[in-house]
C-alpha cells in the first residue's frame, strides 16, 4: 500500500530509528497515558473531596441554624404543658375534692401554665384553695369567667408554705383558673379544690414541709 517517494520516506524514518529513540519513544507515550490515568485518578478524588466538603459544610451550617434558633427560641413555655396550657383546653375540676396535678407546673421545662375548669352548678360562692408543694417557687393563680375576663388573682410568693385561698360570688356556668410558674426556676406540683361547701382545708391536703 505504502508505495511513492513519501510513503518510503516515513518507512525509512521508523526503519531507521535507532534502538534508544525507538525506546524513547516507547517511554514517551507511556508517561502520556500513565499521566493521562493519574489525572483521572485526580480528578476523581478531588470531585470526593469536594462533594464531602460540601456536605461537610452543609452539615456545619445546618447545625449552626438549629442551635441559632434554638438558643434565640428557647423551649417555648408551654410546649410541654401536658395539653392544659390555654383555657379552651382546661382540665375540668371536680367540685369538692382535692386533686394533685402531679406534672404540675415546670418554666423551664416547657410547662409553665396549666388551666382547670370548674364547672358552677348554681349561683352562690366559690372557694378555691391552691396548695403548691415546692416552697421555692412563685406561683401566680388567677380565676377567670367563662368570658376570659381575670376575677381574682393571687401570687404564692416564694418562701411561703401558706395555700392560695379565693372566694369570690359566682353564677351558674363555666369558671376556669389559671397557674402559672413566675420565673425561669420555678417549679412545682400542686393541689386544688374547688367547693360551693364552705371553707378551706377540707380533706386532708398536708400543706407542703
Ligand atoms: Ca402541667
Amino acid at each position: 500500500m505504502t508505495t511513492g517517494p513519501s510513503a518510503q520516506f516515513s518507512d525509512s524514518v521508523v526503519e531507521d530509528l535507532t534502538p534508544l529513540a525507538k525506546a524513547v519513544h516507547r517511554e514517551y507515550t507511556r508517561s502520556m497515558s500513565l499521566s493521562v490515568d493519574q489525572a483521572d485518578v485526580k480528578y476523581a478524588v478531588i470531585t470526593r473531596y469536594a462533594s464531602r466538603t460540601r456536605r461537610r459544610i452543609m452539615g456545619i451550617l445546618y447545625t449552626l441554624m438549629s442551635l441559632v434558633s434554638l438558643v434565640s427560641c428557647g423551649i417555648a413555655p408551654d410546649a410541654q404543658s401536658g395539653g392544659d396550657m390555654r383555657r379552651d383546653v382546661a382540665r375540668e375540676l371536680p367540685l369538692d375534692e382535692w386533686v394533685t396535678d402531679d406534672d404540675g407546673i415546670d418554666y423551664a421545662a416547657g410547662d409553665k401554665t396549666d388551666w382547670k375548669k370548674v364547672v358552677i352548678p348554681r349561683n352562690g360562692t366559690l372557694f378555691l384553695e391552691v396548695a403548691v408543694d415546692e416552697k421555692a417557687a412563685t406561683v401566680d393563680v388567677g380565676l377567670f369567667d367563662r368570658y376570659g375576663r381575670l376575677l381574682l388573682s393571687k401570687t404564692r410568693p416564694s418562701g411561703t408554705t401558706e395555700h392560695v385561698l379565693f372566694e369570690g360570688e359566682v353564677t351558674q356556668g363555666n369558671y376556669f383558673v389559671r397557674i402559672s410558674a413566675r420565673k425561669s426556676e420555678d417549679k412545682s406540683v400542686y393541689s386544688i379544690r374547688a367547693s360551693m361547701q364552705g371553707g378551706y382545708g377540707v380533706g386532708d391536703i398536708p400543706r407542703p414541709e
